[in-house]
């Protein structure tokens, strides 16, 4: 007999021995605790909703450990008031492609960076809004017209289309997209993809990524059904061919007509926005995270991660360094958490690649060895910041500053995205805590190897903290 105390996760209202057996997958973090979700088939239309996490219910289960997580089966009794609107459960996922599984932000500017000029034109990121989310003839059009170009719609795309095309091999995944793609496919979840591109496009975009194609029981483009989103065809025509209910499907996308599209659909809707603070415009989604490392499966009903440990997610480790600079002079000192700001001159592809959010790593100082790190990387939505910044904060009482000194930084974990605070004491509390994530974290083998990357190893001259 295991007992649990449910910190979050979706169930039935007033679940009675009747609904047995009823599943459970728990995912313990190692203290007692676990976050849950309740797959109950039989009953999809009982009421479902969030845990508030200071609700405190004990229940007995019997438990057969499984790979990690707990499948717990058995009778049980839960009486509880539902804290937030209901939510429905999902049994499949519908994706978007372009700037949700894939960075084709970074292609666009490329491309029409290049085009343009040979009109004496010069690409202003600020049009991508222009086109995410449409369909190609509706971005294409937008784009003539907004650059006045002396060529038609269709002159445009023919020109274009090749110019991307070849670039299609260099376009990254999204952070967490193989993730994502793995722990569903693990978990035999369907999945759709969902795109306004042309069937060949899409399949040509995702063909450089290995085991996506697989992954997807149905691709559908644009070109397949008679209009595309914001029109909620190309999702309906997903959930025929995934021959489920509009309403079992969570959808997940990046742009604002994509968004619209799910909810004409009928369908539940996460947004990642692929622009930077905007999420305020997606009011119609159900729920707008960060990135996919932020996403929650089991708030809808589908199989948690497993993968974060002691509050932290493993991710690819990835590296930056530079010079360290003033930052915003904020006093960061005085609120007792002394950043060394990183030049991010030379980096505006890593940074862009990145999403915003607070990570943890090493990170090497020239004259003084390795330590350990946390930072944020973002805007600070409490101070509204107009650039995109790294924050590092070594975990170390530091004699004097150490301005222009070389600062090398391997990251290699993510603990949460940036938030706002009512009050600058919340805020401060919070990266303390992180602080005490991190320092914990790293001393966990997966994390403690990378204090030894040569990267970091080779910018330091003094071995005295090696
Ligand atoms: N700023 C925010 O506005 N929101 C955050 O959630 C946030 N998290 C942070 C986490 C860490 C670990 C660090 C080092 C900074 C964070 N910041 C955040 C940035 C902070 O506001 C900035 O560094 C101030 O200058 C600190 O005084
Ligand atoms: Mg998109």
């Amino acid at each position: 007999m295991l007992t649990w105390h449910i910190l979050s996760g979706i169930y039935l209202k007033n679940c009675t021995s009747s609904y047995n057996p009823v599943i459970f997958s728990a995912n313990s973090n190692g203290n007692g605790k676990a976050n849950l979700a309740l797959v109950s088939p039989q009953e999809k239309e009982k009421g479902k909703g969030n845990l508030n996490s200071n609700t405190k219910h004990k229940h007995s289960f019997r438990a057969s450990p499984q790979n990690g997580s707990i499948a717990v089966t058995g009778r049980f009794t839960v009486k509880m008031s539902i804290v937030k609107p209901l939510k429905k459960l999902a049994s499949c996922v519908i994706l978007d492609l372009d700037g949700t599984l894939i960075n084709t932000d970074a292609l666009l500017s490329d491309v029409l960076g290049g085009f343009l000029s040979k009109y004496g034109k010069q690409w202003d990121g600020r049009e991508v809004h222009k086109t995410l989310g449409k369909t190609p003839l509706e971005a294409a059009a937008a784009i003539v017209e907004a650059y006045d170009l002396p060529c038609t719609t269709n002159e445009f795309i023919s020109a274009i289309n090749p110019l991307y095309s070849e670039k299609w091999c260099n376009i990254k995944a999204q952070p967490g997209a193989n993730r994502l793609i793995k722990h569903f496919g693990g978990h035999g979840v369907s999945m759709a993809l969902a795109s306004n591109s042309p069937r060949v496009n899409i399949e040509g975009k995702i063909s450089f990524h290995q085991g996506w194609k697989e992954s997807f029981s149905v691709i559908i483009g644009g070109d397949e059904v008679a209009s595309g989103k914001p029109s909620p065809d190309i999702y309906l025509e997903a959930a025929k061919k995934l021959n489920v209910e509009p309403s079992s499907c969570l959808v997940i996308e990046d742009s604002i007509p994509g968004v619209t599209a799910g909810k004409a659909a009928g369908m539940e809707v996460v947004a990642v926005p692929s622009i930077p603070k905007q999420s305020n415009l997606y009011t119609s989604a159900d729920e707008v995270i960060n990135s996919l490392l932020d996403l929650k499966p089991e708030k809808w009903g589908l199989p948690p991660f497993q993968d974060w440990v002691e509050g932290t997610l493993p991710i690819e480790s990835w590296y930056i360094g530079g010079p360290v600079i003033k930052g915003l002079g904020r006093g960061s000192k005085v609120l007792g958490i002394p950043t060394a700001n990183l030049s991010t001159e030379g980096y505006s592809t890593v940074l862009s690649e990145h999403p915003s959010g607070v990570y943890f790593g090493w990170a090497g100082l020239s004259t003084k060895g390795v330590f350990k790190m946390v930072m944020s990387i973002g805007w600070n939505p409490y101070f509204n910041n107009p650039e995109k910044t790294i924050e590092p904060w070594l975990l170390h009482d530091f004699a004097e500053d150490f301005y222009g000194e070389d600062l090398r930084l391997v990251i290699v974990g993510y603990i949460r995205p940036e938030a706002n605070f009512s009050s600058i004491e919340s805020l401060i509390a919070k990266i303390h805590e992180d602080g005490r994530t991190a320092e914990k974290a790293l001393d966990l083998p997966i994390y403690s190897t990378y204090r030894d990357d040569p990267y970091l190893k080779s910018c330091v001259k003094d071995s005295s903290n090696l």
